[in-house]
């Protein structure tokens, strides 16, 4: 193939992260991995375990390690072809805390400040409060930069990281030159179903470090998706309605059916007309059962197979490390750091 070729060919990047903070959840299924897959054919993709974030709250070590590795089996079953994407775990790649220690020297105390899930985290873990947490958005920074990521696929909850990020690069490259690409949030555009609220607590996010009950694990066995479907929260005037601020429970289990079955909402309204909560929610824990089924599978197998999974994530980590040191070595000679 000659250089030019190649060159057509390059596709754009994508990097995007999920922190090994809890077992995947259907909001993790949902707002990232099934958008994931949808993307590995056009893009570069570079999808990574961020274990150098979940460390900004307290992780047991051995519950960390069974993490990650289930973590790359689950993104293997989901469809992410370890032959397409760089399936990797943060730590293994040296060059991101690298980065990320430049970086927060190119980051305003202000700025970090500002970002809604540091505020909201600190209030929940009022008794470690640590730096890490504060400079989470800079680690996050170096990971999308030192892949020269052009889109960066996320929740909305990951807007303002991405934002920062922006700010940093156009920073940086405005003192040193062109260095970084220049990232922007990429959002899907998908049905509500986009952002999956506890099915307790419907106001707030089914979130894998918070299981305040209400979360559906992307491995969890039939019997116990259908039994927490069941006990789903509703509201008492029976009808099957799309109305986030009335009805955030039932709209909440609409959205999930919508994603599972790629109903639109107004099908759902009418298939279900004149029924009650309970064959809905049995409908609804019946549909995530069989979108999970063969991914459960998959990943039940892929865990039996560590050989298999440490060449993915090896192979993946040395790739990976090519990419991020070639522009470490860019940034580092913009410092002024004497090269080796
Ligand atoms: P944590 O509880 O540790 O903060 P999380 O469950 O919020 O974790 P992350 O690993 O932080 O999940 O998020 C991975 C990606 O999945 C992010 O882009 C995030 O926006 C998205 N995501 C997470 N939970 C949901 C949800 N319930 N609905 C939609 N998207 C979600
Ligand atoms: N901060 C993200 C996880 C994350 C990420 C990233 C996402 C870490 N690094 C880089 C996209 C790109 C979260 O809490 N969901």
């Amino acid at each position: 193939m000659t250089e030019l070729t190649t060159q057509k060919e390059k596709k754009p990047v994508i990097f995007s992260g999920m922190q090994p903070s809890g077992a995947l959840t259907l909001g993790s299924f949902t707002g990232a991995l099934k958008n994931w897959v949808e993307l590995q054919d056009e893009y570069d993709c570079f999808y990574c375990i961020v274990d150098l974030h979940a460390i900004t709250t307290r992780q047991d070590p051995a519950d960390l390690r069974r993490r990650c590795l289930e973590q790359i089996a689950q993104y293997i079953a989901c469809g992410l072809d370890p032959a397409k994407n760089t399936l990797f775990l943060q730590s293994h790649v040296a060059a991101h805390s690298e980065l990320a220690w430049i970086l927060n020297c190119y980051t305003m105390f202000g700025e970090l400040s500002r970002m809604t899930q540091f505020k909201d985290k600190s209030a929940r873990n009022v008794d470690n409060i640590n730096a890490g947490l504060f400079t989470y958005p800079t680690l996050m920074a170096a990971d999308i930069l030192l892949y020269q990521a052009d889109l960066v696929p996320v929740g909305e909850d990951q807007r303002q990281h991405v934002e920062l990020c922006r700010d940093i690069a156009l920073r940086f490259n405005g003192t040193h030159g062109d260095v970084f690409t220049v990232p922007s949030a990429f959002i899907p555009k998908t049905t509500e179903g986009a952002r999956v609220m506890s099915l307790i607590d419907p106001t707030r996010k089914m979130s894998k470090s918070e299981p305040t009950g209400g979360c559906v694990y992307l491995l969890d066995k039939p019997e116990i998706i259908l039994k927490s479907f069941k006990r789903a929260v509703t509201d008492s005037d029976g009808e099957i309605r799309y109305d986030v601020k009335e009805k955030p429970g039932v709209s909440n289990l609409m959205s999930i059916y919508s994603v599972t079955t790629g109903r639109t909402f107004e099908q759902i309204e009418s298939e279900f007309a004149g029924q009650g909560y309970g064959a809905f929610k049995e409908a609804v824990g019946e549909s995530v059962v069989e979108t999970f089924r063969p991914i459960r599978e998959k990943a039940e197998a892929l865990m039996q197979d560590k050989t298999y999974l440490t060449q993915v994530y090896t192979d993946a980590a040395n790739h990976a490390a090519r990419v991020a040191d070639r522009t470490l070595k860019k940034v580092q000679k913009k410092m002024g750091f004497v090269a080796k």
